[in-house]
């Protein structure tokens, strides 16, 4: 069991061989992320049936991927943040006390990997070598995990090359959890769904994951270090870690706006990273640099400066179509991993809204046979491709500059039925930090009121967030105001609905509208009005050409209900409540001035106030 480790990096020889002691693997491999590497883990995989060969004619070098039926999505409940004190996770994440977990692991690891290939996977997060890149490493007994972070991450030889013999790295240790007995024969996906644990230690800068081999669970680069530790070490080095996409506008000048876009579950976040600018819009293009997550620093220009950190996409497959996101069905036409969706006769894939109709005859992804009147979804919800960033039709020219794209705007959305405009631009930086903390989506609709209950998801960064929510928010306050230009900051909500419950904004493509009056905004161009809310378009405003919507419907797409606004702003004390004691005065200050602009609003209108939106003109950018 004695391995001889050379990285041609001291600390991480020694982790290696460290957790090589504790979790007794057969075998170490060092991965190069080599295309020999590659198809030998393929072959592995093949193999031990954890990969099922497409067919190469329909979907070329692509494999469909069945989990365990128990390890199927992100498991929040045991996903915990081992700061030093439970206040320093604050009262959003699950805590747990640092030393007592690291002993608890320690046992569940100890000859976790037996029978196993301990996995050496070096990885950096952005482009290798970039100032705003950070370089981690993965230690894992998964070959899925190894081929799926090849696609998501940059990874191999390279990092290794920029890591050097001094340079420190993220410390990422993974094991799906079921050791192997000498002649036992494996199963196509192991896991320990009981023992499921993903523990992150913000001041060591590590994260051990056991039990289970499913995305953000097991790709330790994405949601564990790209967001909840690198929330932590962006805090202490002054930049953002986001859960933002982030996309390139270019308007019929040639002139470039960025634009950083953060959306709850559900709400399109990739669809809109990969949008499709429709004809009635010439001279417009949108370009995707990311779908997922983002990472930002001031710049000696005093702008925002972002890269993504990934290398390619993790997408939720239900729902994807050549309607709903082209460029997506493009990207995914080859060189991908599918993770539970449904396998045609013919070796294909597809998946629930792939087509209008369903084929008549599929395996669905339990691996049975599927009928459309089985009566159950023949793709598991969370079905998911994994595909490389370069295969996107509309992938962003400077998607892999190492000095990153200045952003011009944030855009924060939510789903929401009533009452939430299309889209305004908030006042200023602070007022901008405020619309994206008190976001969220409507949940079910509250049974008393005909109010919806509304699950607040500050900056889609809830379940993300590595430190407590309220100094997030603080945190957010300060970076703007370092800035010399900061980001426009919008709303937007592409989800309400007439009262015959019809979608009144067409949505998808057609929200370059929105984006191309944004960031004419961005750049002090674009007209609009003055409402308590912020600045809106009016009917003239937006490039509306070619759409049929009516005045009527645009207005009631804008419209401030008053008295509705009120018991809205209200409901924000749910979210500020348990953050109170360290909540940074601006956002009270703002809860405030929101209030008062409604106040004065309410006073302003004669007669009910629900029949009178208030629309004070003005010019000012
Ligand atoms: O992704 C969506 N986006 C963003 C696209 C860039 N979806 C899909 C749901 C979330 C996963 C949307 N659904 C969007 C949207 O903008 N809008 C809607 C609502 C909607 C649904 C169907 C229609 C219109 C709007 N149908 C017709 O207009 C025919
Ligand atoms: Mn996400």
């Amino acid at each position: 069991m004695n391995h001889e480790i050379s990285t041609g990096n001291a600390a991480l020889d020694a982790w290696v061989n460290e957790t090589s002691a504790l979790c007794e693997p057969e075998t170490i491999v060092i991965c190069d992320g080599s295309e020999g590497e590659r198809s030998r883990l393929i072959d592995l995989a093949l193999a031990s049936g954890t990969l099922i060969a497409l067919n190469p004619e329909k979907r070329p070098n692509s494999y469909l991927c069945r989990s365990d039926v128990r390890d199927v999505a992100r498991v929040e409940s045991r996903t915990f943040i081992c700061a030093e004190s439970e206040s320093a996770a604050g009262p959003t994440n699950n805590w747990q006390d640092p030393t007592l977990t690291k002993a608890a692991l320690t046992r569940l690891f100890r000859g976790s990997m037996r029978g196993r290939t301990l996995y050496v996977v070096p990885f950096s997060m952005g482009p290798v070598g970039s100032p705003l890149s950070r370089i981690g490493v993965e230690l894992t007994d998964s070959p899925y995990v190894v081929l799926s972070m090849r696609i998501m991450t940059r990874m191999g030889a390279p990092v290794l090359a920029a890591l050097g013999d001094r340079g420190d790295f993220v410390r990422c240790l993974h094991s799906v959890g079921a050791p192997l007995s000498a002649g036992q024969a494996d199963v196509p996906w192991p896991c320990n769904p009981d023992r499921t644990i993903i523990a992150h230690f913000p001041d060591e800068r590590s994260v051990w994951s056991f039990g289970s081999g499913y995305g953000g669970n097991a790709l330790l680069g994405k949601k564990c270090f790209a967001l909840r530790l690198a929330s932590v070490m962006a805090r202490e080095e002054g930049w953002l870690a986001e859960h933002m996409a982030l996309l390139g506008v270019e308007s019929p000048t040639g002139e470039r706006s960025y634009v950083g876009a953060a959306f709850p579950s559900a709400c399109g976040k990739t669809n809109f990273a990969m949008l499709v600018v429709p004809d009635a819009l010439s001279g417009w293009k949108v370009t995707t640099l990311g779908d997922d997550i983002a990472w930002l620093r001031p710049g000696a220009d005093g702008r925002l400066h972002a890269i993504n950190p990934e290398n390619g996409m993790f997408g939720v497959a239900p729902g994807t179509s050549e309607r709903s996101n082209p460029n997506a069905m493009r990207a995914i036409a080859a060189d991908s991993i599918f993770t539970n969706v449904a396998l045609t006769d013919d070796g294909d894939v597809w998946w629930e809204g792939m087509t209008e109709e369903p084929p008549a005859h599929l395996i669905d992804w339990r691996g049975r046979d599927w009928t459309p009147s089985s009566g159950t979804p023949a793709a598991h919800p969370n079905a998911r491709f994994t595909t490389p960033l370069e295969r996107c039709p509309s992938l962003d020219p400077a998607w892999n500059d190492p000095s990153g794209v200045p952003v011009d705007a944030f855009v924060f959305g939510g789903r929401m039925s009533h009452d939430m405009p299309l889209v305004f631009q908030t006042r200023n930086w602070e007022h901008g930090v405020y619309a994206a903390a008190t976001m969220g989506s409507e949940a079910t609709a509250a049974a008393e009121s005909n109010l919806p209950a509304i699950r607040r998801d500050p900056m889609a960064m809830l379940p993300f967030c590595g430190y407590h929510m309220a100094d997030y928010f603080a945190h957010w306050v300060e970076i703007g105001q370092a800035l010399r230009e900061p980001p426009a900051v919008f709303r937007v909500n592409w989800f309400r609905r007439d009262d015959d419950g019809k979608f009144l904004w067409p949505g998808y493509g057609e929200n370059a509208r929105v984006l191309a009056w944004i960031v004419e905004r961005a750049r002090g161009r674009a007209r609009a009005t003055e409402t308590p809310y912020g600045f809106m378009p009016r009917y003239r405003d937006l490039n509306l050409r070619g759409l049929e919507l009516s005045e009527g419907d645009f207005e009631h797409l804008m419209r401030i209900e008053v008295a509705r606004a009120l018991i809205e702003l209200d409901s924000h004390d749910t979210l500020f409540e348990p953050l109170m004691s360290r909540l940074p005065r601006e956002l009270l200050h703002q809860r405030y001035l929101l209030r008062e602009r409604l106040h004065r609003a309410a006073e302003a209108s004669s007669g009910p106030v629900h029949e009178a939106p208030l629309l004070i003109e003005s010019t000012a950018a």
